[in-house]
């Protein structure tokens, strides 16, 4: 949520400053080391792009932790599946991992695949920006692919009832228990007032600090004082203790959530994995083009061929192969699907049990505008992302690629 509301700021100056701005928030602010080499979302698809308030809207998909986490960042040891959206426009009612319930935080693998389902409720009418996002303790969020979402009616509307698990009946959580702290907040503002109330009636400052001065300090704290303090400790005290009892025996259970982690199996590995060495990446700067140029070893039996090249949820898909365009849900940003995909001068098939040395070429100006050039300039100058790769039957292979990245200013 950091980046939502330095995003807002951001906004709100541009917004003063006359500019015309787009209405993302601020994932493209995003180092591009916690974009490429972090989490790794792939098929993201979002229920639906409009709902009414109070209505649903399901996020599902996948991500890969990566294998290359930056070494500057915390490991994935408590890690929280969220949404990242502008504000609390939608009530997240049901998340899972791998089929189990993500309420609490937990601990996740690197290199391992996990599945993801978060069930969000309309709340405030708008359009908004939605994204599955990973909270990862000390690495902050880590977002998915955002999607436009349009959510009609009225926010009085909104309504979040729920059974506890005791049976009782809440009938609006936004409401549920609020007249209780207000009225426990206006008991302790009074109080306070009491007590500095009874001090400010006095003279103050000057005629206190010419007291002191002159030796006459007792003269400061009266009897009744004394005894004011004295009956507004034990009143304190009291209160404190009435109210904790009163709490205790009106909500007898009483379930703290983020006590405890999740655990969750990861998904099975692949049975044979794709190695993918990176020999040189290079970014040319004047061309935009991201010229990865890789040794493949295909260890399947059945011929592979390189469908996807995704990084930073930029999906650079290789437009010649069937089976990857098959792949491209309708509901994914069009934003995030460069148009000229992915660059292939030897498209031949790998043989099975071959070892292909090739040249894999990324070029759009979405690497600016997603500013993702930037990490020419991140100092341990690193590129990763997630190659996908299909076999003569449509099944597909995912296997990581990372490498340094030489930037090259000069057109060749
Ligand atoms: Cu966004």
């Amino acid at each position: 949520m950091r980046a939502d509301a330095c995003s807002r700021g951001w906004l709100a100056l541009a917004w003063l400053l006359g500019a015309n701005v787009a209405l993302a928030h601020g994932e493209r602010n995003q180092e591009p080391f916690l974009r490429m080499r972090t989490a790794q979302f792939y098929d993201v698809s979002w229920s639906t792009d409009h709902i009414a308030v109070n209505e649903n809207v399901v996020v599902t998909g996948r991500f890969r932790l990566f294998e290359d986490w930056p070494a500057n960042l915390p490991q994935p040891d408590r890690v929280f599946i969220g949404n990242g959206t502008p504000g609390p426009v939608l009530a997240r009612v049901e998340s899972y991992i791998n089929g189990a319930p993500a309420i609490q935080s937990g601990r996740l693998q690197l290199n391992r695949d996990y599945e993801f389902k978060t069930v969000l409720k309309g709340r405030i009418p708008g359009r908004h920006h939605v994204h599955p996002m990973l909270n990862v303790e000390g690495a902050g969020p880590l977002l998915g692919p955002g999607q436009w979402l349009e959510v009609s009616g009225d926010h009085r509307d909104f309504k979040l009832s729920l059974t506890t698990i005791d049976g009782t009946q809440i009938d609006n959580l936004e409401t549920w228990g609020v007249d209780t702290v207000v009225r426990w907040e206006g008991f302790w503002i009074l109080m306070a007032l009491v007590f500095v109330g009874w001090w400010l009636r006095r003279p103050l400052l000057m005629t206190r600090l010419r007291a002191l001065e002159l030796g006459h300090e007792e003269a400061l704290v009266t009897r009744a004082d004394r005894r004011f303090g004295a009956v507004f400790l034990v009143s304190t005290v009291l209160a404190v203790f009435g109210a904790a009892t009163w709490a205790e025996q009106k909500y007898p259970r009483t379930i703290p959530l983020q006590a405890g982690q999740f655990r969750v199996e990861p998904l099975p590995r692949e049975a044979q994995e794709i190695r993918v060495t990176v020999k040189r990446a290079t970014y040319d700067v004047p061309g935009r083009a991201m010229k990865l140029q890789v040794e493949i070893h295909n260890p399947l039996d059945r011929p592979l061929q390189v469908g996807e090249f995704m990084t930073s949820n930029l999906r650079f898909v290789n437009h010649a192969l069937p089976a990857a365009m098959a792949r491209v849900e309708a509901s994914y940003p069009a934003e995030l699907l460069p148009r000229t995909g992915l660059t292939l001068p030897d498209s031949t098939p790998i043989a099975p049990h071959e070892t292909r040395a090739m040249l894999i070429e990324a070029t759009d100006a979405v690497w600016e505008t997603e500013r993702l050039t930037s990490l020419l300039s991140d100092p341990d100058n690193r590129v990763g992302g997630l190659l996908f790769l299909y076999d003569d039957a449509g099944q597909r292979s995912i296997a990581n690629v990372s490498g340094a990245i030489v930037p090259v200013f000069v057109g060749s």
